[in-house]
């Protein structure tokens, strides 16, 4: 296969960046896909809006406290005893050099928006250890460097080496794109050559256990023009599949080394590394157009999507091998629900949008957005949750880093923190794309948007909402020299849309792939209001999802809500309140609609069990209930108020 494109940029919107920032935008395809990302700096969050304030937490709490752990937890140490400016012994896991290279692509994104001094000493800082710490010939893995009798590559089922170089090159491209300081650039490019010497065509017919080097050689690709990167991106996921780490205690599966990828249909094994795979996979198809590739993920989606994903967008039922469970295997008090899986599960629908267009894709990342990511971070932005159940009973043990009952500040494996950061630093990037029609809108957050239309004129259209908390939007639109058409996605939860242009009706429902459109006539600048009524939904589950068969969950726009216990009277015990569907709280009086945090409402509580812990239904007490008052929060912000019982779903009546 032989490439000889140059990247052109996305839809530039501005020109070449002064700093000789690509500004490229994420993800954003040399072949043209049917959506086309916007450049880096074309979305702007409003500082007061939810999305807004989510980045700017991101930038002056989440990413500093990850720079802080990198010192403490010995990860910067573990380079630096390399080149004898630390005496330390390794610390932390084999792969932990990663998560020096998830926060230097957090600090990537940032750069577009400009770095705090102290920041920007740490990427020198950072930029130089690693170029110190890199080998002639371009390894650089700390620990395997500093391990005496650990070869290269020995041991590629576990070793993680290609995971690594994947999160170098990607922070690379994050600060290349995003300041135009192509330093670890050289440093990746000169890692991923020596990756193509020695697993290219006519090299080692090998992969590593850990799925990531995909995706990042076919962005390294985009930045560079240099083909080589995306054959071996190819050549990886081509390879994938072969059974070369089978017959071990984990199962090929774990590795996604079961099935080639066009035949591994069924969402299964380590559920990061599926969907990091498939976001390889998808990327590969969006730069070489292997339509069998894209018609694969179709498949893999309709199995993660339909069967295997909580309501929270969190994957990953089972503990035990942080893996996928069985269709409909959703219990919520056992979710594992890795925060790192939620990640790769938006980034891997932000592919698979722009490959097909298709809103569905839009509408599993903002569900894992609001909900499964979210709630991997404190108010403080300073502590997270590596694992996201949806329940936590009464009781609970949770001594264990696998599932305690509040958020720490780091964890042994700090895979999901310094992922967190570089999604929400980039997560303007997110919002919105253009294609030869117009412009569409895929988020909804308060902010500004500017894009070309498709005369090459810029229009710029002004966000103003309060979403996710209310539903009420009001788009300005400038006018461009040609008629163009802005399409703004209506959520599948919002079941009585209505829109205005200009003061007059607009027919919506939106079309089948889940979009209202706009027509926006030449030389007129158009007002917009877009209504998504908000009424507090009971939602249930697939019955064969017998984990919470009998319960509802509640949710209002895209937040799903729970019940937290330090929100109920003292006596009622969370596990035994149950509510009638019929009769479902509501927002608090009192509260503004901007900012619903409470829905109160009438439960019953049930002590009804007569003794013991199995026994005779016909024995239960139907007198001993009462009824009670009930308090939901959005499920991100559970566990804020130290530790407490907790449930999504809630038995009815
Ligand atoms: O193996 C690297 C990361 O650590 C995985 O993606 C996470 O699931 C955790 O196991
Ligand atoms: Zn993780």
């Amino acid at each position: 296969m032989t490439h000889t494109q140059t990247p052109p940029s996305s839809t530039p919107t501005t020109e070449p960046s002064p700093t000789g920032a690509s500004l490229r935008g994420l993800a954003a395809p040399v072949r043209q896909p049917r959506l086309i990302p916007l450049l880096l700096d074309a979305v702007t969050f409003e500082p007061g809006g939810h999305l807004g304030e989510w980045q700017q937490l991101n930038r002056d709490a989440t990413i500093p406290h990850c720079i802080e752990n990198l010192e403490s937890s010995g990860v910067l140490d573990n380079l630096r005893r390399l080149v004898g400016s630390s005496d330390q012994t390794f610390r932390g896991l084999w792969f932990a050099d990663s998560d020096l290279h998830k926060t230097l692509e957090a600090v990537g994104w940032e750069s577009a928006r400009g770095l705090a001094p102290g920041v920007a000493h740490f990427v020198d800082d950072a930029v130089t250890l690693l170029a110190s710490v890199q080998e002639d010939d371009g390894y650089l893995d700390s620990w395997v460097q500093g391990s005496p009798g650990q070869a290269r590559w020995d041991d590629l089922r576990f070793s993680h080496e290609m995971y690594c170089a994947g999160h170098l090159i990607q922070a690379a491209v994050a600060l290349s794109r995003g300041c135009g300081d192509r330093r670890l650039l050289v440093i990746a490019r000169k890692l991923a050559d020596l990756l193509v010497a020695e697993f290219g065509e006519g090299a080692r017919d090998m992969y590593d256990g850990h799925p990531e080097v995909e995706t990042a050689l076919v962005e390294l690709y985009r930045e560079t023009g240099h083909a080589p990167y995306l054959e071996l991106a190819q050549r990886q996921v081509e390879l994938r599949g072969r059974g070369l780490f089978s017959g071990e205690r984990f199962g090929a599966q774990y590795f996604q080394d079961h099935a080639p990828v066009r035949e591994a249909t069924e969402a299964i094994g380590h559920a990061v590394r599926q969907l990091y795979l498939a976001a390889g996979v998808t990327d590969v198809y969006l730069e070489t157009g292997d339509e069998s590739l894209l018609e694969a993920m179709k498949c893999l989606w309709d199995s993660a999507f339909t069967t295997k994903t909580y309501i929270t967008g969190a994957h990953g039922s089972r503990h035990r091998d942080e893996a996928y469970g069985d269709p409909y295997e959703l219990p919520p008090d056992r979710a594992y629900a890795e925060t790192c899986a939620a990640i790769a599960a938006f980034q891997w629908n932000w592919r698979m949008l722009l490959a097909t267009g298709e809103g569905q894709y839009a509408e599993e990342m903002e569900r894992a957005l609001y909900n499964g990511i979210a709630v991997s971070t404190s108010c403080s932005g300073r502590q997270f949750f590596y694992s996201n159940p949806l329940q936590l009973r009464t009781g609970h043990d949770g001594t264990s880093e696998d599932a305690p009952s509040e958020r720490l500040g780091w964890y042994s494996c700090a895979c999901c923190p310094p992922n967190l950061a570089r999604l929400i630093a980039s997560l303007q990037g997110y919002v919105a794309t253009s294609n030869s029609q117009g412009v569409q809108l895929h988020l909804l957050a308060a902010g500004t948007v500017r894009a070309n239309a498709p005369d090459g004129s810029t229009v710029t259209i002004t966000v103003e909402t309060e979403y996710p908390w209310d539903g009420t939007c009001r788009l300005e639109v400038s006018a461009a020299v040609s008629s163009w058409e802005l399409a703004m996605r209506v959520p599948a939860w919002c079941s009585e849309p209505s829109a205005k242009v200009n003061g007059s009706p607009l027919r919506v429902p939106a079309g089948p792939d889940g979009y209202v459109r706009v027509e926006c006539a030449a030389g007129e600048a158009t007002v917009i209001s877009l209504d998504l009524p908000m009424p507090v939904r009971a939602v249930s589950a697939h019955p064969r999802v017998d984990a919470v068969r009998g319960c509802i969950a509640l949710a209002r726009g895209p937040l799903v809500y729970c019940l937290e216990q330090v929100d109920q009277p003292d006596d009622d015990l969370l596990e035994d309140i149950r509510i009638d569907p019929a009769s479902l709280p509501q927002p608090a009086p009192g509260m503004s609609p901007g900012v619903v945090t409470q829905l109160v409402g009438e439960g019953r509580v049930f002590a009804t069990w007569p003794s013991g812990l199995y026994g005779d239904p016909r024995q239960e007490d139907a007198a001993a209930t009462h009824k009670t008052t009930i308090t939901a929060i959005p499920y991100f912000r559970w566990a804020n108020r130290g530790s407490n019982a907790m449930r999504v779903w809630i038995p009815t009546i």
